[in-house]
């Protein structure tokens, strides 16, 4: 008999997602013993994650790996790992804006930040991006408050503001903000845009694969025949992308645009890559609004917007409400470039001890 292994750990949700928050301290260095551990600890591989912390969907099968950070520039370094629910896999291949929201939080609560005054300013380094965010969070009286007014679209009820600001993610994966040089591509017979502002995108209007882009993400799913374009569709543009063979990735996303239906500038359903998000991630958001200011884009072309350059907010319209974006597109001599994405999250800290995994997995 081996006992159960016991690693501290933190339930948070972040946005409109929700995982487990570990110290780097206090998981193995290994990279296969960590992944084993985070499978063992989330119940994956089983749909339903029954034998784990995960709630059976992408969105709720996440990690937040935090440690403090030696840069200058930043207080913590968080590394953000997706736990497949159905298959034994953990992916590092992208950032997390959603989990993002609850790392500030857990860096106060944890004491790798100091709080300061009514409202605390966390840097972070996102290692997979290897870009920084600055998230500020609500700390009156020395202690994370969560309770306040703020609502997000696909979180019942309301909370305390965190507010992102990300100051040099474009490109930050495919190493462009139009990672194939084009504003359109035609690939697998339809034609898209290619972006990556935190997050590789691959837009293409929904009518373009005989969808309205108003229907419930469970209806897409149920089309196998769309299911099986879009993934054809990703794993051509992934290579387009510079992101190679992305079969096993959790990126490029895939977003089906339409028009917008209640005063956005577009309406989104994002593959991610497999699943239909319920709303649209954070990353994912800043991508296509970015997309929506370049002239010349399918986004562009759908939100009918002309150029502006300068700060503007968007609200992009999800299958759950809307999400908003405030962005800095300058253009020089036609090229876009890309100051500031800012935007506004609620996190919500549900659980703070230990989670235990088979002592097989990780002997104490
Ligand atoms: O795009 C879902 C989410 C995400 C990631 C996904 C995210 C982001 O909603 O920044 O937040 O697209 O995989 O958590």
């Amino acid at each position: 008999m081996t006992a159960q292994r016991a690693i501290a750990c933190s339930v948070m949700r972040g946005g409109t997602s929700k995982g487990l928050y570990f110290h780097a301290r206090d998981l193995p260095e290994d990279v296969a013993t960590r992944d084993a551990v985070l499978l063992a600890a989330l119940g994956s591989p089983d749909e339903r994650e029954i034998d784990g912390m995960g709630g059976g969907h992408p969105l709720t099968s996440k990690v937040a790996i935090v440690a403090p950070s030696r840069r200058p520039d930043a207080d913590v370094e968080y590394l953000f790992l997706q736990v497949w629910p159905d298959r034994a896999e953990v992916s590092d291949s992208q950032n997390c804006g959603n989990l993002l929201a609850g790392v500030g939080p857990f860096a106060l609560e944890e004491r790798l930040v100091a709080p300061s005054g009514d409202v605390s300013e966390v840097r972070v380094w996102m290692v997979n991006t290897r870009s920084r965010a600055v998230v500020r969070v609500q700390t009156p009286e020395g202690r994370v408050n969560y309770e306040g007014t703020t609502t997000i679209d696909g979180v019942p009820g309301s909370g305390a503001p965190v507010e992102i600001e990300f100051l040099d993610v474009a490109g930050s994966t495919c190493g462009a903000l139009l990672p194939t040089g084009n504003v359109v591509d035609e690939v697998t017979d339809l034609r898209v845009t290619c972006v990556d502002n935190g997050m590789p995108v691959v837009c293409v209007r929904a009518d373009e694969l005989g969808l309205s882009g108003y229907e419930e993400p469970s209806d897409i799913e149920a089309n196998v025949r769309v299911c099986e374009r879009v993934e054809r569709l990703r794993l051509a543009a992934g290579r387009l992308m510079n992101l190679g063979d992305v079969t096993n990735a959790t990126v490029p996303k895939v977003s089906l645009l339409a028009p917008g239906k209640n005063g956005g500038a577009l309406t989104t359903r994002t593959f991610i890559p497999r699943r239909v998000h319920d709303a649209i991630g954070v990353f994912g958001a800043v991508s296509v609004a970015t997309a929506c200011l370049i002239p010349g884009t399918v986004a562009n072309e759908v939100a009918g917007r002309s150029v502006t350059s300068g700060p503007v907010t968007l609200d992009i319209e999800h299958p759950s409400g809307y999400f908003t974006v405030a962005l800095d597109v300058k253009f020089t001599a036609g090229e876009p470039t890309v100051g500031l994405a800012a935007l506004v999250r609620t996190a919500r800290l549900l659980m703070r001890g230990e989670v235990f995994v088979p002592g097989s997995v990780w002997p104490p």
